[in-house]
C-alpha cells in the first residue's frame, strides 16, 4: 500500500489557468513561498539550506519530440519548453546548450575536434591562418579537412532529418580524426595554435533572460581533460583504448600540447561573469573506467575546481552513466556539482547511496532516473513509492537539486512531471525529515571498488600463454604459441589450457567488476590474432567455428559501445561475428540473416526509446519465416530479462561475459 497516493490523471483535470495563475517566479502557490528557483539552485551549490527542494527537470529531449509529432499537452501546445516549465513553477534546466540551435555554422562545425561555442559559451575561437578548413556538406553529412603545414585530418559527422524528429542534440561522428600514429601530430598542431576569445554578449543576454527562474551553466567543454577530450572526439569510442594502449607515447604527447587549450578555458571562464561551468560528460565506471579516471581526468577537474573556486565559480560535471566503480572518485575529484545522476533501477547505485557518500562534499543534481516517467516500465503506484522514497533518502535534503536523470523521455508521461513538481510544493520544505526510513531492497553497495583480482591457476607448460592473454600482448602471444608448436605441443592443448583459461580470468574478473573495458579489449585481440596462428593446427571438430553471431544496435539507436565488447569478447572464444553497426532498421537485420545464416541474432539498445525496435525486428522474423532458423538474443542497459521474455527473444545477457555463455547455451540447444 502506499500513502496519499495521488492519481496522476486525478492531476491533469485541474484547470490550468488555476495553476499558471499561481506561479510567480517560482514562489509557489500565491507567490507565498520564499525563494525564487534561481535562489534555491544556487544555495543548494553552496551548501546552504533552501526553503525547498528545487526542481528543474531536463525537458529539451522530450519537448522536441513531442514538438515534432504534434503531441504537446493540450494545456502547452503553443508553449517553449521554458514556457511550459515556467508556467509549472519548475526550475529552469539551464546546463545543455542546445547543441542544434548554433547561432552561426561554425558554432558547432568542428564538432568532431571537439571545438565548440554557442550562447551559452562565453568565449569564441579561431584557428590559426595556417591551418586551412575544407568543408563539404550533403545528406545530413559533413565532412572536413583540415590542412595544417605538419599534414592533413579528415572528420565526417552526421546529424540526419530523423536524429532531428527524434529529438537527439548530438552529432554522430562517423569519420574520426585519429586513424592512425601520424594523425596525432596534426591534431596536436590545431590545438597548439589555437586561439580562444571572450565572447559573452550572447551569454549576458541568456543569463538575464533566465533571471530568478534558473542558473545558467555555461559550456568550458563536454569532455573534462586533454586524454577524456581524445577519448570523446578523435578517436572511435571502442578503438580508443587500443590507441591508448598501441600509441601510448603518441596519445601522451597530444594530450600534453592539448593543455594550453584547456589552461585557457579555464582562463576564460574564470574572468567572465557565470557561475557555473558545465565540466565534463558521460562518466562511466566502463568507459571512464576507474583507473583512467583517477590518472587522465581526475587531475584536471582538480586544476579547473581550484582555481575556479578562488574566482568564486563552481564546477559541475554531467555524471550521467554507470558510476559504482567511481562513487569515492568523483567524491574527492573537487567537482562542486555532480549533475544527471542516475540511480537506480537504471544503474546499479541507490539514491541513499549517492546522497550518504557525497552529499557532504558536493551538491548532487538529478536523482529520478528518467524510466520512471514512463509507463511501460514503471506503473504508477512505483512510481509513487520511489517518490517517497526519494525525499526520505535524501533528508534532510542539503546539496540536493532534483532533476529527470538525465532527460525526460519523449514518451513520459507528463502528469508525473507534474506530480514531482506538487509533491516537491507540498511536501519538499527543508529540512526533509526522514522518518522511519526503510530503504528500499536493493543490492548491497561496496565502499568503494578496490579489485581483489580473482587469480589464475597457472599452468607451467603455458604460463607465458596465459599471461599473454592477461597482458594483451598480442605479438609476445603469437611468438610464445609459435614456440610452443615448434617444441610439438598440441594446439587443441595450447588453445583449452593456455588461452581460454586465461580468459575465463578475464571475463569473470571484468563481471565483478575488478577489470575493465580495456583489458578485455586487449585480451580478447591477442586471443583473436591468436587463434588464427592456431587455426591449421587444430582438429576438425575445434576448427570449425563455435557459431556465428550476427549482431546490431537497433534503428534510432547510436551507442554502440557495449555490443563492440560482446563482439570482441565472443570473437575471442571463438565464435564467427558479423558486426551490422549501428542504427540499424529492421529490413536490414532481415536481409543479413538471410545472406548470412547466423547461428545467433544479437540486438543491442541503449535507450528505452528504441527498444521496441527490438520487438519489431522479432516480429518481422516470423513473418519472413526465419524466426526457426535462427535465436535471438538481446541486451543493453534498459533491457532485462523480462523484456527479452515479452519479446520473445531466446536469451537475455547482462555484460559481455554473460554474452558469451548465452551464446554458447543457445548454439547447445540448437
Ligand atoms: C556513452 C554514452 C553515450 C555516447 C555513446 C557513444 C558510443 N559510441 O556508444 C553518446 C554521447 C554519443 C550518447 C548519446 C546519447 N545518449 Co547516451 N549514454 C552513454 C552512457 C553514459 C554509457 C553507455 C555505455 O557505453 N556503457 C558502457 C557499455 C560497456 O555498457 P553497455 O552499453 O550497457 O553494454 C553492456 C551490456 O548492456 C551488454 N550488452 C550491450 N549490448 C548488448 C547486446 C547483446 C546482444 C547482449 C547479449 C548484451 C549486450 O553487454 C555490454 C558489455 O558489458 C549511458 C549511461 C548508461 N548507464 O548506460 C548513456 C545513456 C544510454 N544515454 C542516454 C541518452 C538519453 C542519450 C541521448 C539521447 C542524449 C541526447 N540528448 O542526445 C543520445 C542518443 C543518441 C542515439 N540516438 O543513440 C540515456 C538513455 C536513457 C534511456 N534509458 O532511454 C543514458 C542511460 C544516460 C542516462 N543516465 O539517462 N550516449
Amino acid at each position: 500500500m502506499v500513502p496519499n497516493l495521488i492519481i496522476p490523471q486525478a492531476l491533469a483535470s485541474f484547470p490550468p489557468f488555476l495553476k499558471d495563475a499561481s506561479r510567480r517566479n517560482g514562489r509557489g502557490k500565491k507567490g507565498l513561498e520564499k525563494m525564487t528557483n534561481r535562489e534555491r539552485i544556487l544555495k543548494a551549490i553552496r551548501g546552504e539550506m533552501p526553503d525547498r527542494l528545487p526542481f528543474a527537470p531536463r525537458l529539451d529531449l522530450w519537448y522536441n519530440a513531442n514538438v515534432q509529432a504534434g503531441t504537446l499537452p493540450e494545456r502547452h501546445k503553443n508553449r517553449t519548453f521554458d514556457q511550459i516549465a515556467r508556467a509549472e513553477g519548475w526550475a529552469l534546466h539551464k546546463i545543455n546548450p542546445e547543441y542544434q540551435k548554433p547561432r552561426k555554422p561554425e558554432d558547432n562545425l568542428h564538432w568532431a575536434l571537439g571545438i565548440l561555442s554557442y550562447k551559452e559559451s562565453v568565449f569564441g575561437f579561431r584557428f590559426s591562418p595556417d591551418v586551412d578548413v575544407e568543408v563539404k556538406e550533403g545528406g545530413g553529412r559533413t565532412k572536413i579537412t583540415y590542412h595544417t603545414p605538419v599534414g592533413s585530418v579528415s572528420t565526417t559527422t552526421v546529424y540526419t532529418e530523423e536524429m532531428r524528429k527524434a529529438g537527439v542534440s548530438n552529432f554522430w561522428v562517423e569519420e574520426h580524426a585519429l586513424k592512425g600514429p601520424k594523425d596525432y601530430r596534426v591534431v596536436a598542431y590545431i590545438f597548439e595554435n589555437l586561439k580562444l576569445f571572450r565572447d559573452d554578449r550572447d551569454f549576458l543576454k541568456w543569463k538575464e533572460e533566465i533571471g530568478e527562474d534558473g542558473v545558467p551553466f555555461t559550456l568550458a567543454g563536454r569532455a573534462a581533460s586533454p586524454m577524456h577530450h581524445i577519448q570523446k572526439y578523435f578517436v572511435d569510442a571502442t578503438d580508443f583504448y587500443f590507441h591508448y594502449h598501441d600509441y601510448a607515447k603518441e596519445m601522451q604527447a597530444l594530450a600534453e600540447s592539448m593543455g594550453g587549450f584547456f589552461d585557457e578555458i579555464i582562463q576564460q571562464v574564470g574572468d567572465s561573469q557565470v557561475e557555473v561551468v558545465y565540466w565534463g560528460a558521460n562518466f562511466d565506471d566502463m568507459i571512464t573506467y576507474p583507473a583512467f579516471f583517477e590518472k587522465d581526468i581526475v587531475p584536471w577537474i582538480r586544476k579547473a575546481a581550484d582555481i575556479l573556486e578562488r574566482k568564486g565559480k563552481y564546477v559541475s560535471c554531467h555524471c550521467d552513466g554507470e558510476n559504482l566503480g567511481l562513487m569515492d572518485l568523483i567524491r574527492d575529484s573537487g567537482m562542486h556539482i555532480a549533475e544527471a545522476i542516475t540511480p537506480a533501477p537504471m544503474t546499479k547505485v541507490p539514491i541513499e547511496e549517492y546522497y550518504r557518500r557525497w552529499s557532504d562534499k558536493l551538491t548532487l543534481f538529478g536523482g529520478i532516473p528518467s524510466i520512471l516517467l514512463l509507463r511501460e516500465s514503471i506503473s504508477d503506484e512505483e512510481f509513487e513509492a520511489y517518490l517517497d522514497h526519494l525525499f526520505k533518502a535524501i533528508a534532510p535534503g542539503r546539496r540536493m537539486i532534483l532533476g529527470i536523470a538525465d532527460s525526460t523521455p519523449p514518451k513520459a508521461v507528463f502528469e508525473r512531471l507534474v506530480r514531482i513538481g506538487e509533491k516537491v510544493e507540498k511536501e519538499g520544505r527543508l529540512p526533509l525529515e526522514a522518518g522511519a526510513f526503510r530503504p528500499l531492497i536493493h543490492p548491497a553497495v561496496p565502499e568503494a571498488v578496490k579489485p581483489v583480482l580473482r587469480e589464475i591457476v597457472w599452468d607451467e607448460e603455458f604460463r607465458q600463454v596465459q599471461n599473454d592473454v592477461l597482458e594483451g600482448d598480442q605479438a609476445a602471444i603469437q611468438e610464445h604459441i609459435q614456440s610452443l608448436l615448434a617444441k610439438g605441443v598440441k594446439a587443441e592443448e595450447i588453445l583449452k589450457r593456455g588461452m581460454l583459461s586465461a580468459m575465463e580470468v578475464i571475463s569473470e574478473r571484468f563481471k565483478n567488476g575488478e577489470a575493465f573495458i580495456p583489458e578485455v579489449l586487449l585480451s580478447a585481440r591477442a586471443m583473436n590474432g591468436a587463434v588464427k596462428v592456431l587455426q591449421p593446427h587444430l582438429g576438425g571438430t575445434q576448427r570449425a567455428a563455435k557459431g556465428k553471431v550476427l549482431i546490431g544496435t537497433v534503428k534510432g539507436d547510436l551507442h554502440d559501445i557495449g555490443k563492440n565488447l560482446v563482439i570482441t569478447m565472443l570473437k575471442g572464444v571463438g565464435f564467427e561475428t558479423v558486426d551490422l553497426g549501428i542504427d540499424v532498421p529492421t529490413p536490414a537485420f532481415i536481409k543479413a540473416v538471410e545472406e548470412h545464416k547466423p547461428h545467433i541474432l544479437g540486438l543491442s539498445a541503449l535507450l528505452t526509446t528504441t527498444m521496441p525496435q527490438m520487438q519489431a525486428v522479432i516480429e518481422c522474423l516470423t513473418q519472413k519465416g526465419l524466426r526457426d532458423r535462427v535465436k535471438v538474443m538481446v541486451g543493453g542497459a534498459p533491457v532485462n530479462e523480462k523484456f527479452a521474455r515479452d519479446i520473445g527473444a531466446d536469451g537475455y545477457a547482462a555484460d559481455g561475459a554473460d554474452a558469451v555463455t548465452l551464446a554458447k547455451k543457445l548454439i547447445r540447444q540448437e
